[in-house]
């Protein structure tokens, strides 16, 4: 079978935590797409509301997050009559799939995801067992729905490819129960760096408010923070990510705004200055309709949707978690 994300039959999932401001990292590298391939394909998409608890967060907070950025993915043009679209902790399928993931995955393999030993090290006080294990959760998402192809930015490649490992250790384990997905990164905007310091990725979760485009900015905040953005002293346009990372972040940047190619649009500028200008023009045009739409979307309808979107997910989640049950042995 094909699999490739225009493939009509193909299933597609993927999901977003709701822990923090959504950022242009998020859009270029996946939320675009997910728009996209809602149209093209059979697109199952979740906020993974569980997986924004492997780090402290106060009561309350994540229902708020998970409000807040449900409409804001109505508002990207997420369409519930053209997608499934839904809560990760509605579906209990989730947490229970995800417990028999983490006894198929490995301690050594999870040791390896670099996530981990990135927010690990940046943690100061707890670290919790579930920070260690989410890969597992996120293996358990996916292989929920069948699911073949994975919209995500480049620095989901890791634990996609844990995804399709645990599937293909199940599968050999217990005999064939589920499908071994594909991740489908973008040529362009796959990793948004971040603008103070463009070494990092852009991410909801480092602190660097200068260095992080929200679409919820204003134009002013745009412009200054494209202004701002961070380059080097030679003065010259090109798009070479390891000595000229800022300038070829910002080329990038407008390569996937404006569907163009950062080599060649490197060609067209002189001097930072224009290229920064273009660039802050480019996030414009992309963030305000998504802002205009914003605001005419109210939580109940949001409530809505979410839970008719939980009961269509059911509906798919429901008979391959008894097929895993089945497989691995439990008394069903
Ligand atoms: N900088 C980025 N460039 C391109 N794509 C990115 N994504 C995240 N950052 C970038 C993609 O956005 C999707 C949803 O992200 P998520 O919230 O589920 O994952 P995340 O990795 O937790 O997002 P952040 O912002 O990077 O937060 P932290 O720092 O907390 O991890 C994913 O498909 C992701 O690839």
């Amino acid at each position: 079978m094909s699999t490739t994300p225009t493939d009509k039959r193909a299933r597609v999932f993927s999901g977003i935590q709701p822990s923090g401001a959504v950022h242009l990292g998020n859009y270029l590298g996946a939320l675009r797409n997910w728009v996209a391939l809602q149209h093209e394909a059979d697109a199952v998409y979740c906020i993974v509301d569980l997986h924004a608890l492997t780090l402290p967060k106060e009561p309350g907070e994540v229902a708020q997050g998970t409000l807040d950025i449900a409409r804001l993915l109505l508002a990207i043009g997420l369409d519930p009559r053209a997608c499934v679209f839904f809560v990760q902790s509605h579906v209990h399928e989730h947490a229970e799939l995800g417990w028999l993931m983490q006894t198929i995955a490995s301690y050594g393999e999870l040791s390896r995801m670099t996530q981990f030993k990135d927010k690990s090290g940046r943690s100061t006080g707890f670290i919790s067992a579930s920070l260690f294990t989410y890969p597992a959760l996120q293996a358990a998402d996916i292989l929920l729905y069948d699911t073949e192809v994975v919209p995500v930015g480049d620095d989901q490649r890791q634990h996609i490819e844990l995804a399709r490992d645990v599937a293909l250790r199940f599968n050999a384990r217990y005999g064939e129960t589920f499908v071994v997905p594909e991740h489908h990164i973008p040529a362009a905007g796959a990793r948004v760096m971040d603008l103070q310091s463009p070494e990092n990725k852009m991410s909801k979760s480092i602190d660097s408010p200068q260095g992080t485009v929200n679409l919820l900015d204003t134009p002013k905040e745009i412009e200054k923070k494209v202004k701002r953005a961070v380059t080097d002293n030679d003065g010259e346009v090109r798009f070479d990510p390891t000595s000229k990372p800022g300038v070829s972040n910002l080329l990038s940047i407008l390569a996937a705004a404006t569907d163009g190619d950062p080599a060649k649009l490197a060609d067209q500028y002189h001097q930072y200055g224009p290229l920064k200008a273009d660039v802050a023009a480019a996030l414009i045009a992309l963030i305000e309709p998504i802002q205009a739409r914003l605001a005419d979307l109210d939580d109940a309808t949001v409530r809505a949707e979410l839970r008719l979107g939980a009961q269509r997910a059911q509906a798919i989640a429901a008979p391959v978690m008894d097929r895993a049950k089945q497989a691995c042995g439990l008394l069903v």
